[in-house]
Formats: C-alpha cells, sequence, structure tokens
C-alpha cells in the first residue's frame, strides 16, 4: 500500500499571499537537505486557481469562496480516488480551507464510519461566514466540516451567494455534515476569537495545549487522544505549520508565539502516525514569501520525513499482517 503526495497549490483561503509556493519550497528543502523524498513517491497535483486572485473578489465574507469550491470539488475527489485504489494521501497544501476537502473525500470513500480528526494548529479554524473577522476561508474549514446550523455565537448577516457556496462547501463528498464534535481533538491551539471560543466551549470541543504536550510528552498525549477517539473507526490528521512556535515558523501567514518546539511536533507526528485507524495526514500553510532562507519548509520538510516514515513502517506492518492472515 504505497503513499501518494497529494500536491494543492491552493493560496485562495489565505489572507497573506504566497502559501501556494510551500510544496516548491518543501521542495527546495528537500534538494538541500540531500532527500529522494520527492522522487520516492508518486505525485497527483490538484488543479488551483489562484489566478482569480488578480480579479474583483465578490464575497466578503467568504473571499473567493466560488473558486475555493471548485478547488475543493477537485481536491476532494483526488483524495477519494487515492483511497479507492488502496493508496494512503499524503496532502501537501497551500492553504488549509483545503481540509475541509479532505475530509469529504474520505468520507466520499467510507460514508458509513465514523471519521476522527486530529487538528494540530494555533488557529481553530471553525469560523464560518457568520463569524468570520477575516473573511478568509482558511479559518473555516472545520465548521464546514462540522454544519454550523447549530453553532451558538452571534451571526453576522451575509448575502444569498456566499450562504449558497457555504452550503455546497458543507455538502461536499456526502450531504451534511461529516465530522461530529466529541470526534474532534485539537492541539496546540492558542490564538482564537471569541466567537469560537463559545463554540468550542459550547460543543465541548476537547483541547490540547502546548504546556501539556511539554508536560506529558508525545507518546502519553497520542494515548490519551486515542482514548478520546476510541469510537472512530478512522483518523485523519491535519498539520498546520503555525502549531509550531513563531521562532520555526516564519514563513508562514499567521505565526503565533508559544506554539510546540520542532522535536514536539515531529515525535507528536510520528506518534500518532503509529495508529492503523489513520487514513490520511495533511501539512500546510508554508508561505516562502514571508520567509528568510526557507528556514519554514526545512523545519517542516524534516517533520515531513519523520511523519512519512512513521506511515511507512505502520503500512508494511499492516502488510505483513496482512500475510499472516491470509496464510
Ligand atoms: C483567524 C485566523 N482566526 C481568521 N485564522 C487562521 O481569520 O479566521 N487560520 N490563520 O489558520
Ligand atoms: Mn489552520
Ligand atoms: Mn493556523
Ligand atoms: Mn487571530
Amino acid at each position: 500500500k504505497p503513499i501518494t503526495l497529494l500536491e494543492v497549490r491552493s493560496e485562495l483561503g489565505a489572507g497573506t499571499r504566497g502559501a501556494s509556493m510551500g510544496v516548491d519550497a518543501l521542495r527546495v528543502a528537500c534538494l538541500n537537505q540531500g532527500s529522494d523524498y520527492f522522487r520516492h513517491y508518486g505525485l497527483d497535483t490538484v488543479p488551483d486557481l489562484n489566478h482569480v486572485l488578480f480579479e474583483p473578489n465578490h464575497f466578503p465574507f467568504a473571499k473567493h469562496i466560488d473558486s475555493i469550491y471548485t478547488v475543493q470539488k477537485g481536491i476532494a475527489r483526488a483524495v477519494e480516488m487515492t483511497l479507492r485504489r488502496g493508496e494512503f494521501p499524503l496532502v501537501l497544501s497551500g492553504d488549509h480551507s483545503s481540509a475541509n476537502a479532505t475530509i469529504a473525500g474520505i468520507k466520499a470513500v467510507y460514508p458509513q464510519k465514523t471519521l476522527g480528526v486530529i487538528w494540530i494548529d494555533a488557529h481553530a479554524d471553525i469560523h464560518s461566514p457568520f463569524t468570520t473577522p477575516s473573511g478568509n476561508v482558511h479559518g473555516m474549514p472545520l465548521a464546514a466540516a462540522l454544519g454550523d446550523d447549530n453553532l451558538p455565537c452571534q451571526r453576522q448577516q451575509i448575502d444569498a451567494e456566499t450562504e449558497f457556496f457555504w452550503r455546497r462547501l458543507q455538502n461536499l463528498g456526502e450531504p451534511g455534515p461529516k465530522l461530529r464534535p466529541e470526534h474532534l481533538v485539537y492541539v496546540a491551539v492558542r490564538d482564537t476569537e471569541a466567537e469560537e471560543d463559545a463554540i468550542i466551549e459550547r460543543l465541548g470541543i476537547k483541547h490540547i495545549p502546548v504546556a501539556e504536550v511539554q508536560a506529558k510528552g508525545s507518546r502519553i498525549i497520542a494515548r490519551e487522544i486515542y482514548e478520546h477517539l476510541r469510537f472512530c473507526d478512522l483518523v485523519y490528521i491535519s498539520f498546520d505549520v503555525d502549531s509550531l512556535d513563531a521562532s520555526f515558523s516564519r514563513g508562514t501567514g499567521t505565526p503565533v508565539e508559544d506554539g510546540l518546539y520542532l522535536s514536539e511536533g515531529e515525535n507528536l507526528c510520528q506518534d500518532l502516525l503509529d495508529n492503523e485507524r489513520v487514513v490520511c495526514f495533511e501539512m500546510g500553510e508554508i508561505n516562502p514569501t514571508l520567509d528568510r532562507e526557507n528556514t519554514m519548509a526545512d523545519n517542516a520538510f524534516g517533520i515531513l520525513v519523520k511523519a512519512t516514515a512513521a506511515i511507512e513502517k505502520r503500512l508494511r506492518l499492516n502488510e505483513v499482517v496482512g500475510r499472516g492472515e491470509a496464510q
């Protein structure tokens, strides 16, 4: 069962330009570190629509949501096809709005299975067009996947066209909510708005702060997370590089202080990926135009290599077990 890299170069959902070059920055890091990573794995590129950034935006409450919907259909299809081929989709994304589509692609293949999501990010990404302070759709993927009908908070009035596309994002892959709040776990979230805090509190979403990761270590944290997700058949892990401390993550649109140290992010990914229920891993929000000497991608590439090795090890193990059973 091979790993397939899915390259998503869209940056339409970010507030700062340049995240579409994140995958290129990872390639540069790969070459500079003398790795054969990008030669080793199959690569599938999802079409982007970044050219619309040169045109006026008609959706102040969800910028470029019409084009983002088109991009997300492509992402969901690519994830779905990869899983159907029996391969492991490893998504390298630009802006984090992609995660709604990744979830939709998984649910398209496994509509009856319960999906758990581990969200490693400085941000909660649980805004909707009704609460967003920025109109940036990368702050909304989890609200799209959860369905926002009962999200308890002050709502701003939005236009009918935005609402039309928002419903389409929510119905991507399969109609209706794809994720339940009790099956979502946040790690390292530390920069949220009041509306998000209200939603997180009301829905009782599990959150593991940076300090807890540091105090307990990634092994115990992984065990606790999987205990929380014990009723989930499948797990998706989404890693926003701004989960890392700002000292390691200058090259991202919204760096935040007091994040994970490099080794902590690395160990956490490794320990979380050592679980047979994980069907997809995503890394995103690398923006080399904000960086100095490609530091962000250099750091992220180290984590990516370790994470990929953990996935490989597990897939090989499954193969051995599978063969054993067949005999
Ligand atoms: C903020 C920033 N919560 C927003 N979100 C970011 O604009 O919705 N997500 N940066 O990754
Ligand atoms: Mn994010
Ligand atoms: Mn973030
Ligand atoms: Mn903020």
